[in-house]
């Protein structure tokens, strides 16, 4: 259906309109805003809507599970609503906390360490932060044409309250070379070929990033054990970066004297291209092609109302979501009515804690009955703001931070 949408020059064909109008039962307001080539939602409502649990199951074997975002409204993200990945098999069960232990060890310590759960609880101080943890594929289904890497749509991100100690406090407390650059995490989970040589995934963070007041050696969330699928008992939790970085079932940190060469820091696995691709386009996956992806770019959800919600025209719409920037905190969030258009600045709340996202809210009075799209914007505090369309192609499918909408029909 989708190419039959448009003209040769990209605008919404009448009969199209008048078929989106009939579909949705009202008027298509604004449709003269719509840019060339843009899918309205209103043809892409979901078949199963309603039908579907509350989360969406891309696969079981891993288990990757995403968030539908109007579950996301929460101010904290509760664990059942948090998005799951996992690249390789749960580690063998039961597991006994009290027998947990975790090595840090490589080339640039003075000497390994071993400490029990127990010990880490015991000798150092913990901690608590509000951390946004985002798939550095998440979005990845917008991206045409299609990559590899599970569809996620926008929803595999959470902001929970995660409690541990520091890796920095412990770090101190082994003694680092002075040659330390980067760390790589080891977890328990298996590969996918059960083969036990094979390690399902292990990435890392340079030293700078690993010392942060908020990276974490968490055995809590939420106030609670971490539940397993999330890295019981023990995961690091690193802020503002792809997830991948924040290892869960932590059983082991190397302390690295070069970049950490582990499982999936290899190819394009969690990076981009350093120049720009053409969609599709296949390069050699050599280092000098490709970066690491570091910080996350800015981003932000409209998590109320559900998209496809109906009002009534005489009460102004209440909306509300969050909006987060990887390492850089939310200067402003803009919502648009008539396509980007016009933009109205919401209200914003400074983050709990530096890596928390922010809470936006705002209410939007409608001209006249009909059906609109809302569309949220967000900038960071550098001053850079989220395209409205698809940002640059890359072979993985990362970073696609485009500005997320919703349907509504105002009656
Ligand atoms: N040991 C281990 N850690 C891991 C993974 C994994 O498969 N194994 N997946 C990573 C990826 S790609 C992401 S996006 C996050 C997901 O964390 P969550 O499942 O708790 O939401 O965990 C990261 N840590
Ligand atoms: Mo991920």
């Amino acid at each position: 259906m989708k190419n039959d949408l448009h003209n040769r020059r990209g605008f919404l064909r009448k009969s199209a309109l008048a078929a989106l109008a009939a579909m949705v039962g009202a008027e298509v307001v604004f449709a003269e805003h719509m840019p060339p080539n843009y899918v309205p939602l209103g043809f892409d409502i979901d078949p199963m809507k309603g039908k579907i649990p509350d989360m969406k199951v891309l696969g079981d074997k891993p288990w990757n599970v995403e968030t539908p975002i109007h579950r996301l409204d929460d101010a904290i993200t509760p664990v059942e609503k948090m998005f799951i990945r996992n690249n390789g098999l749960l580690p063998s069960q039961p597991i006994d906390p009290n027998a947990w232990t975790l090595t840090i060890n490589g080339e640039s310590v003075k000497a390994p360490k071993t400490y029990t759960l127990t010990e880490l609880k015991k000798r150092f101080k913990s901690y608590t932060y509000q951390v946004v943890l985002e798939c550095g594929g998440n979005g990845r289904s917008g991206f045409e044409p299609q990559t590899s890497g599970n569809p996620w749509d926008q929803g595999a991100v959470s902001c929970a309250e995660w409690m541990g100690v520091r890796l920095k406090d412990v770090l101190a407390d082994v003694g680092l070379k002075d040659d330390a650059v980067y760390i790589g995490y080891y977890g328990k989970d298996l590969h996918l070929s059960q083969d036990p040589a094979k390690v399902a995934i292990s990435r890392g963070v340079p030293i700078k990033k690993a010392l942060e007041n908020e990276t974490l050696l968490a055995w809590a969330v939420n106030g609670n054990d971490i539940p397993l699928v999330h890295g019981y008992p023990l995961r690091l939790v690193v802020g503002g970066w792809p997830a991948s970085v924040s290892g869960k079932w932590l059983h082991t940190i190397a302390v690295r004297n070069k970049e950490h060469d582990g499982a999936k820091m290899e190819g394009h696995s969690y990076r981009m291209p350093v120049r720009p691709v053409q969609p599709g386009e296949k390069i050699a996956e050599t280092p000098e092609n490709f970066r690491i992806i570091e910080s996350m770019p800015v981003k932000s959800l409209i998590t109320y109302p559900q998209s496809g919600a109906m009002f009534d025209l005489k009460t102004k719409l209440a909306l509300r979501g969050h909006a987060w920037a990887g390492d850089r905190a939310v200067a402003n969030v803009h919502t648009s009515i008539d396509y980007g258009a016009t933009w109205q600045p919401c209200k914003l709340q400074a983050p709990k804690n530096r890596l928390a996202w922010q809470h936006w809210q705002t209410e939007i009075a409608f001209p006249k009955a009909g059906y609109y799209e809302v569309w949220v914007r967000a900038t960071d505090d550098a001053g850079v703001s989220q395209p409205m369309v698809i940002p640059q192609w890359n072979p993985g499918g990362y970073l696609n931070n485009a500005c997320h909408r919703i349907a509504i029909k105002a009656v």
